[in-house]
């Protein structure tokens, strides 16, 4: 096999952007239909606020060989859909014993995972946190903060991602709400 060369990419932590990579992409809050349990409180903000980014990747992806490695960053915004907080989309890889590790850079928020028999872990993440996802969880990340929530990631490069099982499931099994003080708190998902 061809060796493929090695390559260097450079975090902006304030920006939340990774400079010297290969593909990025954006989620305006309008893409997100359907995620949130309030309903007409995404309506009602996707009418003001549709447009605005409110998370971004940028990633790095060698190749899709067995045992190479995706690397990259991803921002969240910090906001409220009614009192549930943003979220990304969320799934499970496709090639679902695949893993992932995560490396918090900025902000506060918490990685939501779900097991195929419908266990709920959350994990912290802030500045320095590594969140370790073993293969098989679905993941989605949370920001519970007031910044920008800003996370490194890598997984194997022919993980895939099955971005349908949450909604062919109704949705996760647990949802992140504004507990009123300043934090967060967990509610099961009708
Ligand atoms: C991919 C990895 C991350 C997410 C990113 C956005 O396996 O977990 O790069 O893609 O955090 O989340 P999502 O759910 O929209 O892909
Ligand atoms: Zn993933």
């Amino acid at each position: 096999m061809p060796l493929i060369e090695p390559a260097r990419c450079q975090v902006d932590v304030a920006a939340g952007r990774m400079a010297g990579g290969t593909g990025a992409y954006r989620k305006r809050l309008a893409d997100l239909a359907g995620l949130y349990l309030d309903e007409t409180a995404f309506a009602a903000l996707a009418a003001l606020r549709g447009d605005e980014v409110v998370y971004e990747v940028g990633d790095f992806r060698p190749s899709e060989n067995p045992g190479d490695m995706i690397f990259g960053l991803t921002r969240m915004s910090p906001g409220k859909v009614g009192e549930e907080y943003f979220l990304t989309r969320g799934h499970i890889h496709a090639r679902a014993d695949r893993p992932e590790v995560y490396y918090g850079q900025a902000g506060h928020g918490l990685m939501l995972m779900e097991s195929p028999a419908g266990d709920t872990r959350i994990v912290e993440v802030g500045p320095q946190t590594i969140c370790y996802v073993p293969p098989r969880w679905i993941h989605r990340s949370v920001n519970t903060g007031t910044e920008d929530f800003v996370m490194m990631f890598a997984y194997p490069a022919d993980s895939g991602q099955d971005y349908d099982i949450i909604a062919r499931s109704g949705g996760m099994k647990t949802r992140i709400f504004d507990d009123g003080a300043g934090g967060w708190v967990a509610r099961d998902n009708a």
